[in-house]
């Protein structure tokens, strides 16, 4: 192998290192990987919602992740469903906030209250 060539190979090592220091990457648990996978994909599927990205999940763009997912004949169904997700606060808002919707998430994974407004979260509860 040539001095150059040598040199080269170096140089292409360097590129693809990582640029954030040894100290600074974290050695991650099995439960803190799920946690992160979990949240990329609950922050994925917001973002997918969030059409206009307002940061805000607003009426229409609910109905139109119902409706893109699920048969509705009526839409006041998914009207009344958004209507029983949302809290006052969101409605003054103008929508679900990222925050608010990781919390509406939890609640939907973990609140075992059938009358929980978490359950609305992907829509209207088939009968
Ligand atoms: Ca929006």
């Amino acid at each position: 192998m040539k001095r150059t060539e040598k040199c080269h190979r170096l140089s292409t090592y360097e590129r693809r290192r990582p640029t954030t220091p040894r100290s600074a990457r974290t050695v991650t648990t099995p439960q803190g990987l799920r946690h992160r996978a979990m949240k990329a994909f609950i922050d994925a599927h917001y973002k997918m919602m969030d059409i206009n990205n307002d940061g805000l999940v607003s009426i229409e763009e609910y109905r139109y992740n119902c409706i893109t997912r699920i048969a509705v004949d009526d839409i006041k169904v998914v009207d009344d469903s958004y209507n029983n997700l949302v809290s006052e606060e969101d409605n003054k808002r103008g929508g679900i906030t990222l925050e608010r919707y990781q919390e509406l998430y939890s609640h939907f994974l973990g609140n075992e209250n059938p009358k929980c407004p978490a359950i609305y979260l992907y829509g209207p509860i088939p009968e």
